[in-house]
Formats: C-alpha cells, structure tokens, sequence
C-alpha cells in the first residue's frame, strides 16, 4: 500500500510539474482560453481549418497597434531541450478584406468611392472599372477583414520574459480566408536575440524558456514587434503545438487533460493490483524473469 501510495504522488507531481509538454492547443476544450495580450484573443467556435466544429483563436488590431498573443502556461516553459522541442507548429489564417474597401480602411463606405487618391472616382479607367463599382455597391457597409500578416516565433528566456529571441524570418499568412500549416522552427540558426544591450546563449535559452509568442512583425525583427501597418490585423491560429523532431510537420497530436491522465493512470492501477501479478510484474518487468507469455 506504501508502494502504491508514492507511486500515485509521484505521478501527481509529474503530472502537475511546471514544465513544458509537447502538445498541441487546438481549442475544442471550450471558450475558456489562456492565451493573452493586448489583441483582444478571443475564443471562435467554429470555422477553424477542419470547418464546422473546429474551434480556434482569433487576435486583432487597428491600424498602428501590435498584434501577437502568447501563452505563459507552464506547458509552454521551462525546459524544451529536456522534452526534446525543436518547434512551434501553427495553422493560420488572415480573412481578406471587403473587395470594395478600395482605400484599405476595413470598411465599406463612401470614401471608397471619393477619396482622392484611392477612390474608385479617381482610379476609374486606370486600375478600376465598372465590375469594381458594382463590388463596391455590394459590400456596402461592410467592415472587417485583415491586411496580409507576417508573423515571427517570439520566444523569451532564458528565465526572464524581457529577453526575446524572434524568428530570423517571418512567414507570410496572405489575407485570402485559407487556412494554412506553418512551422517555426527553434533552432539556432532560425532565431536571433532582438533584446539590445543583453547578453544571452541559445543554450540557455532552450533549456529555460519563460514564455512563447506569436507576432505580427513584418521587415526585419523587432524587438517590441511592429504596429499593423493597415487598416486592420486580423490573425485566426488554431492547432498551436510545441513540436519535438521528427513530429514538427505531421498532423496535429491531441494530448489529453492531466485529469484525464491521471484518471487512466489510477484506473490502471487498480487493474493491475486486482491481478494475478499486481504491481510487481509492472514495475520489476525486464529485471527478473516474468511468467510465461508476459
Ligand atoms: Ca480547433
Ligand atoms: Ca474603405
Ligand atoms: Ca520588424
């Protein structure tokens, strides 16, 4: 009973450890979200890259303003040179704009008709023509959409949020409503340390990550990120996971809830100690000879 006793806290306290996972947030758990920021996350039901169902995570910001979310969980820090996470894998998704928003403003409205240099009056007979007036009349108030979206990994340690690693390279999430896959990876050649006046090693980094980011930041890195330059960011994520090699292009892995684990867990548990051979034959496995057919 002692035996069973510190093998079931133990795997509490492995459960519950605050440490990275590879694993994948693909949002199906219901609105409650722990991704953050100042671009208004927002939990969607429906929509996501599977269609009908597939729940996913929206971010958006006007003109100006940064558009990122990140998640400060423990299930995206601490070390992922010991779970062997070498990437961020991502679906993406940026909705286009009203066609009939000719002056890029996220709505439809009458400037797009008078503005003086972006008008449809003015461009008339040059880059638009009658099929682009009648686009105008029906869009007509409406609003929304995003500007295309290049969006770098921010990834902050070691062991402090205000030390930022960022993609070398952006990726480019075009804003056409279709739904992509794309992969960040972590190694060292694809990250570069952004924070001026800091010195920090990679492998320091890799072994002690505080938190990881998703942002917009078009050019080259920015340490802080850029504002949306346009009239509006609008980025859908769905199916966030921390890759390890090997996994960081394939299909998404669906990990279940720790409760879930540890249900299973205790429910095998009890399997096994009402069995002929109970514990011992799981744990002393390989150590000794086991009966005929184990
Ligand atoms: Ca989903
Ligand atoms: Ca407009
Ligand atoms: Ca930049």
């Amino acid at each position: 009973m002692k035996l069973l006793r510190s093998i079931v806290l133990s795997f509490v306290c492995c459960t519950l450890a605050q440490a990275a996972t590879l694993h994948t947030d693909d949002f199906q758990s219901g609105p409650a979200i722990d991704w953050f920021g100042g671009s208004s996350p927002t939990y969607v039901a429906t929509g996501g890259p599977a269609g009908d169902g597939d729940a996913f995570l929206q971010i958006s910001a006007p003109s100006d303003n940064n558009l990122a979310t990140y998640n400060p969980d423990a299930r995206w820090t601490g070390s992922f040179t010991a779970i062997g996470a070498v990437a961020v894998t991502v679906d993406m998704m940026a909705p286009p704009l009203p066609a009939g928003d000719f002056d890029n403003s996220s709505v439809v409205d009458a400037n797009d008709l008078d503005d003086p240099t972006k008008g449809w009056k003015t461009r008339f007979g040059a880059d638009l023509d009658g099929s682009n007036f009648l686009a105008w009349q029906r869009d007509l108030g409406q609003s929304g959409g995003s500007i295309a979206l290049p969006v770098r990994l921010v990834v902050m340690g070691p062991s402090s949020i205000n030390i930022h690693w960022a993609s070398v390279n952006p990726q480019l999430v075009p804003n056409d409503g279709v739904w992509r896959h794309y992969t960040f990876s972590m190694a060292a050649s694809d990250l570069v340390l952004t924070t001026p006046f800091v010195s920090a090693s990679y492998t320091d980094l890799m072994s002690s990550v505080s938190r990881i980011m998703l942002r917009y930041d078009p050019g080259d890195p920015t340490d802080r990120g850029s504002g949306v330059q346009g009239p509006r960011g609008v980025l859908n994520l769905d199916n966030i996971r921390l890759a390890g090699a090997g996994s960081a292009s394939s299909a998404a892995l669906a990990i279940p809830e720790p409760s879930s684990v540890l249900l299973s867990f205790l429910g095998l548990l009890g399997v096994l100690a009402g069995s002929r051979y109970g514990l011992t034959q799981l744990f002393f496995r390989g150590r000794r000879p086991g009966p005929a057919g184990s």
